[in-house]
């Protein structure tokens, strides 16, 4: 359970995000492949001197690809929800991080993808050169491949969850919402929108499905996994929903006002690439005062829960104040 409070008993998010940061890491490196010699392509006949101890014929490379996006830092909120939710309904840390970890697979798949040239055709990101300029292309997508597919195979696996009908309903409900329903279904909407006029209508379900079904998962995940009863589950339903457009109407305003220092990745690309956006529809006071609307009402969701959902309440707040 994620238990970091201050002295003045309001919730530290930021030592909890670090937190959770710090677990996560540990274990995606675990359950990440290591390349363990040179990924370099080798002949048959070296392969067979060397069988066991490397990784032959170049797959190293994927996996090199794979730890440098995944181990890339980032701000690990789809794990903190998951974390979070669960702990609501007496799982540990231990007992979820599992599957806050394929979770986080498939979101930095969905970055590496997006980085893509064919895609929004970014050089940065967090900070960093994105996947396919550090390796090539090909690289880049095999690696997102390769993380979602990881991905399954965890949650999937008894270290997710002993009752393997919680393991089904894991794998069911992160296909459906990483699917075409989901993130891939947004992503798609959103890339045919460009130079489109879309009704503000059309553009919030083009987010919901990119990023709130992700998010929205996060928290299901944790309801999942505590076999949560309906009403709580709904609550956190309703939670992240709001949660997750005041996420990425702040997202927008952070690409029209922020930096490429504070955000670790090119500003001002959605005017450019004539995306359909809140900020392009109402204009950036609008946004930053809805933002607030929604985290607001994101946090009214949580009233069935007691203090261990402050963590919740205050990823709401942050999620629309943050520089990043
Ligand atoms: C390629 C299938 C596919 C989907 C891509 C995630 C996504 C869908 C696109 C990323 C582009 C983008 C800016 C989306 C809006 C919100 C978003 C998901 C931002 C990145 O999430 P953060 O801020 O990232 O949580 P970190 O780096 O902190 O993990």
């Amino acid at each position: 359970m994620i238990k970091i409070v201050k002295d003045d008993d309001n919730f530290d998010l930021q030592a909890a995000l670090s937190d959770v940061s710090e677990l996560l890491d540990a274990t995606m490196d675990e359950l990440l492949p290591r390349p363990t010699a040179s990924s370099s392509i080798i002949s048959l006949e070296d392969r067979n001197q060397v069988e066991g101890e490397c990784h032959v014929g170049g797959e190293g490379r994927v996996m090199e690809a794979m730890r440098y996006s995944a181990l890339s830092g980032g701000k690990r909120l789809r794990p903190f929800l998951t974390l979070t939710c669960a702990s609501l309904f007496g799982v540990s840390r231990e007992a979820s991080i599992y599957t806050a970890a394929a979770i986080e697979f498939i979101h930095t798949y969905s970055l590496i993808h997006d980085d893509l040239p064919a895609m929004d055709d970014d050089d940065l990101r967090r900070g960093k050169p994105s996947c396919h300029i550090q390796f090539d292309e090909a690289t880049a997508i095999l690696a997102g491949d390769a993380l979602q597919t990881l991905a399954f195979q965890l949650l999937a696996d008894r270290e997710a969850h002993p009752d393997p009908s919680v393991r089904c309903e894991l794998v069911r409900s992160v296909a459906r919402a990483a699917g075409c329903s989901g993130m891939v279904g947004g992503q798609m909407l959103d890339l045919y929108s460009e130079n489109q006029e879309l009704s503000v209508d059309e553009i919030i379900r083009l987010q919901r499905l990119k990023t709130g079904e992700m998010f929205a998962i996060s928290c299901e995940a944790g309801a999942i996994l505590g076999k949560a009863p309906d009403k709580q589950r709904k609550a956190l339903h309703r939670y992240a929903h709001d949660m997750g457009l005041a996420f990425q109407i702040t997202d927008d305003r952070l690409d029209a006002e922020g930096t490429r220092e504070e955000t670790g990745k090119e500003v001002n690309k959605d005017d450019k690439r004539g995306k359909a956006t809140l900020i392009g529809a109402m204009g950036v006071d609008w946004a930053r005062e809805q933002g607030q609307i929604l985290a607001r009402q994101a946090i009214g969701h949580l009233s069935c829960f007691d203090k261990k959902a402050d963590g919740l309440r205050a990823l709401a707040d942050y999620v629309v104040t943050r520089r990043s």
